[in-house]
């Protein structure tokens, strides 16, 4: 069917939008609901792999299970879209494979920080090669809106109905903690900002983090007395406060006064394969020999 223009009279072509050619058109129309977050996310990954100027044969999209984990069945790159929990061992297991290449992985949450939390801490503590996109909407949104590890105290979700008992984590705070040399968090307003950061991360060696904080209105924000999504977004968006360079444990997310947001590491250390290569190599040098029969201090023996 031929496009109209503003005129009524039918257009030769029909317009494109410039990240199309990043989209399998195919898939749509999204799952994703009106006031989503999910989507702003999704269009800031396309906007940083296009700037990056990176082959795009040479990019890979990881994601698990949940409503953001559809990103990677929308975007046209390589993608994987993995069981629940599971994107960075796979994404692990194509980094290994094909080194060369840029692999990101784009999970919710309750995908990274729950079910796949074991696998996160140890991703970060080898500093693997690898960007990965968290899109924090504070509950499990594609199944109906439970508490998350991310849930603030006191909200309310279908598992906490007279709101979360529990302190959540700091995302931010546990990257950094576990190894991560790159750690930033922005909310879905500040579009700009995390388009140039997921860029930076992008050029980054070594586990890049990025945290943003986004609304769900449907799940979250209509049992916590924000039903208006733009409101959700402006709620966010109105309370953070940019602090860059300050350690990640002092980015406290307060949702009853500020949310700090801002780039917290940036630095660089050996990767995970550079460790790999070294000891391949045999340059890390013998153990240091030690006599056939050591004596056990007696502070160490049982009962003493
Ligand atoms: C092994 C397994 N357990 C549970 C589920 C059900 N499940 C699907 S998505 C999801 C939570 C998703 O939450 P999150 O990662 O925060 O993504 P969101 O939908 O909020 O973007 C759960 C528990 C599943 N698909 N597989
Ligand atoms: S349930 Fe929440 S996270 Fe999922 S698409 Fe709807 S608004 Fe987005
Ligand atoms: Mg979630």
């Amino acid at each position: 069917m031929s496009a109209k223009t503003a005129g009524g009279a039918a257009a030769a072509h029909p317009p494109v939008h410039p990240q199309d050619h990043l989209l399998r058109t195919d898939r749509l129309p999204h799952i994703w609901c009106t006031g989503c977050g999910i989507g702003i996310v999704f269009g800031s990954l396309m906007s940083a792999v296009m700037k990056s100027g990176l082959p795009l044969n040479d990019v890979a999209v990881v994601s698990g299970i949940g409503c953001t984990g559809r990103m990677a069945g929308y975007i046209k790159l390589d993608s994987y879209h993995t069981t629940h929990g599971r994107a960075l061992p796979f994404a692990t297991g194509l980094k290994l494979t094909r080194p060369q290449g840029k692999v990101i992985v784009a999970s919710g949450d309750g995908d990274l920080f729950a079910i796949g939390g074991n696998h996160f801490i140890h991703a970060a503590r080898r500093n693997l090669d690898l960007t990965v996109i968290c899109v924090n909407n504070l509950n499990y949104g594609m199944t109906g809106g439970q508490q998350a590890p991310s849930t603030p105290f006191g909200a309310k979700t279908t598992t906490s109905p007279s709101g979360s008992p529990d302190q959540p984590f700091n995302f931010c705070a546990l990257a950094a903690a576990c190894g991560a040399t790159y750690v930033a968090r922005w909310t879905a307003l500040h579009i700009r900002l995390l388009t140039q950061t997921i860029g930076e991360a992008l050029a980054h060696r070594g586990f890049s983090f990025i945290e943003i904080l986004a609304p769900c209105p449907t799940a979250f924000g209509r049992r916590n007395k924000i039903r208006n999504p733009l409101d959700l977004l402006r709620f966010y968006y109105d309370r953070s406060v940019v602090k860059n360079k300050i350690s990640p444990d002092q980015a406290v997310m307060d949702f009853q006064g500020n949310l700090v947001v801002g780039k917290f590491v940036d630095v660089a250390k050996p990767t995970w394969l550079d460790g790999y290569r070294q000891v391949n190599s045999g340059q890390v040098g013998e153990w240091p020999e030690v006599a056939a029969e050591v004596p056990i201090p007696e502070k160490h023996l049982l009962g003493a």
